[in-house]
């Protein structure tokens, strides 16, 4: 089976966000299970030159996007097995940026456009073109309206991923024509709202829609987590599904991570520790393995959460306890995080940053992992976190729901602590109650244990999708 994966980020070439780790990773645990994925993307500017080196010339040929004649440059590069092509066009993807620029509506039609061409140019044509979020949300509108009754494209079956329902690709509607080269006739595919809007067509067109957790694919056909979609979801609801995401497990591991202090496996899990002194060190907090270490690693945007951390962050830095983040974002949570360090310097350490290497100090050498999304399609981080044996703190929504089993004492079954309701005093109660579980040495040990056995690996999620390919 054949499968091509169209995504606008991909690790190891350009990661933004979690989306990039799926596509750096799913495409490889699908090879496993003897499916012929491969991958497309645009060749950023920003993508290194180390990568670049490492990439073949394929062939270039013209893209009709809509009137325009634009030129495309294909470009392969295999890693881990997966074969990945880069669409290049200097045009549109020359930008210092992978996301908000002006003409995104044109850059990512184009890149549509370029993906059905090339599967011909490459000679490549999928049984199933797999797409993910708004910027190919327009090729299960392409299939479906012009490409379905081409011989050679005919049995291409599409599956569209909802990997963030928040950002739909939304735009004005006279654009219509003139960039996305449609007539009036299929206005009513993308017309919602008042605006033409690419994920509401990718929904009308694709065969299956997928989300990255179970969870996730019921809250959105409400309108608490539907942003204005969940009426149409809720018509197509006989082709949706959740598939919870795994992580690279090679990659986040701490028996083998060459980014922390001292590596730490399940069995040698008590040197764990090391990591915290370094952690505590390098930021200059006070040294101290008894004290706390509560971790976050985020985009610092209201999706995750930070209005109940604001609301909260006085009472529960009363205690002793260190609160290290790691993020970047809007500027006023930027500055709330710069201030409370002024206010709190012998125990809050703010990175307003992307940094990988100092995510993975917090990973491996924070106690608990602080994750209140308000809502979170899959989320990736509380899964890395309990693999170093960091126990999370998390909202139970969404993926966070369907990976954090609460702790339970009597049992000693659970890897972590949520809370039900999505308001600061409930948060606090959390974050109080896995303080006190800290403080019990057995039931942190426990905990702690379970934590690190969970299996996070992809093997699961891949056999679920090339189920669903082989369904459709
Ligand atoms: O993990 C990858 C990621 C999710 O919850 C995350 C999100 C965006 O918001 O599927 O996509």
């Amino acid at each position: 089976m054949k499968v091509l994966i169209a995504t606008c980020e991909s690790a190891p070439f350009v990661k933004v966000g979690g989306l990039g780790d799926v596509c750096g990773a799913l495409p490889a645990a699908l090879r496993s299970t003897g499916v012929d994925a491969r991958v497309i993307l645009p060749l950023y500017s920003c993508i290194s030159e180390e990568w670049r080196k490492k990439m073949t010339f394929v062939t270039s040929f013209e893209v009709n996007n809509s009137w325009r004649r634009q030129y495309c440059g294909i470009y392969e590069c295999i890693v881990d097995g997966v074969p990945y092509y880069l669409v290049d066009n200097l045009q549109y993807f020359d930008r210092p940026s992978v996301y908000g620029e002006a003409d995104n509506a044109e850059r990512f039609a184009y890149f549509c456009r370029a993906v059905m061409t090339a599967m011909k140019e490459i000679d490549f044509i999928p049984d199933i073109l797999h797409c993910n979020d708004w910027h190919t949300a327009f090729l299960p509108v392409l299939q479906h309206v012009e490409y379905a009754h081409i011989p050679a494209y005919q049995n291409i079956k599409t599956v569209y991923s909802i990997h963030n329902i928040e950002f739909q690709g939304q735009f004005d509607p006279y654009i219509l024509g003139d960039v996305f080269g449609l007539g009036e006739e299929h206005k009513s595919l993308l017309l919602y709202d008042g605006a033409l809007n690419l994920t509401k067509g990718a929904i009308e067109c694709a065969n299956y829609v997928t989300t990255v957790s179970e969870t996730y694919a019921t809250e959105i056909l409400d309108p608490a987590f539907g942003y204005r979609l969940e009426n149409i979801l809720r018509e197509k609801q006989f082709k949706l599904c959740g598939i919870v995401n795994g992580i690279d497990v090679n990659r986040f591991d701490p028996a083998t991570d060459p980014d922390i202090s001292t590596n730490y496996s399940f069995k040698t899990r008590q040197h764990k520790v090391h990591c915290k002194r370094a952690l505590q060190k390098e930021l200059g907090l006070p040294e101290n393995a008894a004290i706390p270490v509560i971790g976050m690693v985020t985009r610092l945007t209201p999706q995750k959460g930070l209005d109940l951390v604001r609301a909260r962050a006085d009472r529960f830095l009363q205690g002793e306890v260190q609160l290290v983040i790691l993020g970047t974002g809007y500027p006023e949570y930027e500055n709330f995080f710069r201030d409370l360090q002024n206010r709190y310097p012998d125990k809050v350490r703010v990175q307003i940053a992307f940094s990988a290497v100092m995510a993975q100090h917090i990973y491996a050498g924070a106690d608990l992992f602080l994750m209140p999304s308000k809502f979170e399609p899959c989320g990736l981080a509380q899964m890395i976190a309990m693999r170093y044996g960091t126990i999370p703190v998390v909202h139970a929504v969404g993926g966070l729901r369907d990976t954090v089993i609460p702790y339970r004492a009597d049992e000693g079954t659970g890897n972590g602590i949520n809370f039900q309701s999505y308001n600061a005093d409930d948060m606090l109660d959390a974050i109080y109650r896995a303080l006190s579980l800290y403080h019990d040495k057995v039931h942190w040990r426990k905990i702690k244990a379970n934590a690190m056995s969970g299996d996070y690996s992809w093997e699961k999620s891949a056999a679920r999708y090339k189920e669903l390919y082989e369904k459709l």
